[in-house]
């Protein structure tokens, strides 16, 4: 059975009919004897098995119709959040659940989502979080060892996929990934102030052929407040920092060299709208502030995206109304 198809499809009824009516003759017989039936009730007498047919438009149509709609509906999106890395995605949790009214868009250049997130340390697959970290990480409802003053996880991809699925589990988040920002949308108001006010997007492939091939020009998505956690620099990282720099907007101070203890507080305390409309959070923030690398302790990514989903609601209503008023 297919529900809510776009209504462009309507041309497809007719084979959509046909096919849901072939996968009605289709029978397929349990196996309740299966040695794994106690784990899934989806084990079936697989000489006979077959699936539910399909044709190849109705793949490509069930995509890019949804992909289509979503890019109309965040075209105009309430708060952009730039990376998915565990800042990122922190950040978008709570701000979500916070505000289920708001529309939210995460950008992330990568196919894949979690930044540094995927491991520890130097390769390695534990994760290591400072308390009072762990409050975050028991809402989530992961399990850890408590080593005192740090609890860790067994490994680092657990914390961000179970992150990561409850983030796209709320209806009124969207993550386009593979989608870089590589510029922002300002506003100057008749004062002469300038402000973030949206994000200009591409493909990533195509943000990373520039050099060699011409004229393709990007998207955009306006919104009222925009959140940057691209992490420190790199090819891609601290990108909305690094971009007012270039424009003068905006003073930049490298980041320090690592230590744990100044710089996990620091850059959680740190957490600000760091330029108008433009709030900025996690690892990137130490572009801005010269703030002190922590290498594999993330305690501070967790916190500093609440304490960035804080600060974004908190300017939220005046860069709403500059919005309205400055179109
Ligand atoms: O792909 C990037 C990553 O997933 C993404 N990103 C960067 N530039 C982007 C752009 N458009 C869209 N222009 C972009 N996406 O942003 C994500 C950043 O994740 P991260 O893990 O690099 O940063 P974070 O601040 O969330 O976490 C930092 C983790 C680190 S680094 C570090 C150290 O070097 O000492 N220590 C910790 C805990």
């Amino acid at each position: 059975m297919i529900h809510s198809l776009h209504p462009c499809l309507s041309s497809s009824t007719v084979i959509t009919e046909q096919v849901s009516q072939i996968s009605l003759q289709t029978a397929n017989v349990h196996n309740e004897d299966s040695v794994v039936s106690n784990a899934t009730s989806a084990v079936f007498d697989w000489d006979t098995f077959k699936f539910a047919p399909i044709r190849e438009s109705q793949v490509s149509r069930a995509m890019t119709s949804r992909y289509f709609k979503d890019l109309n509906e965040y075209a105009e999106s309430d708060i952009v959040i730039v990376g998915a890395g565990s800042a990122g995605l922190s950040c978008a949790w709570i701000l979500a659940r916070a505000r289920p009214d708001l529309k939210i868009a995460i950008i992330e250049s990568n196919v894949s989502v979690g930044g540094g997130c995927f491991l520890g340390g130097q390769l390695f697959s534990a994760m290591v979080l400072r308390k009072p970290a762990d409050e975050f990480i028991r809402e989530l409802g992961i399990e850890y060892e408590d080593e005192g003053n740090y609890i860790v996880i067994k490994h680092a991809a657990l914390f961000i996929t179970t992150l990561c699925s409850k983030v796209l589990a709320l209806p009124n988040v969207k993550l386009f990934n593979a989608t870089a920002v590589e510029d922002l949308i300002t506003r100057t108001s008749p004062a002469g102030e300038v402000r973030v006010a949206g994000v200009v997007t591409n493909w990533t492939l195509v943000s990373m052929h520039h050099e060699d091939q011409s004229c393709m020009d990007p998207n955009t998505i306006n919104a009222k407040v925009v959140i940057s956690c691209t992490g420190h620099d790199g090819p891609f990282g601290a990108f909305c920092v690094k971009r007012l720099v270039t424009q003068g907007l905006l003073k930049r101070n490298r980041m320090g060299c690592l230590d744990m203890n100044r710089a996990e507080d620091s850059i959680v305390k740190g957490t600000r709208e760091v330029f108008p409309g433009l709030v900025c959070a996690g690892m990137e923030l130490s572009e801005c502030d010269s703030a002190n690398r922590m290498g594999p302790t993330f305690g501070a990514m967790v916190l500093s995206g609440v304490h960035a989903a804080e600060r974004a609601l908190e300017v939220y209503p005046l860069r709403e109304k500059e919005d309205k008023e400055q179109y």
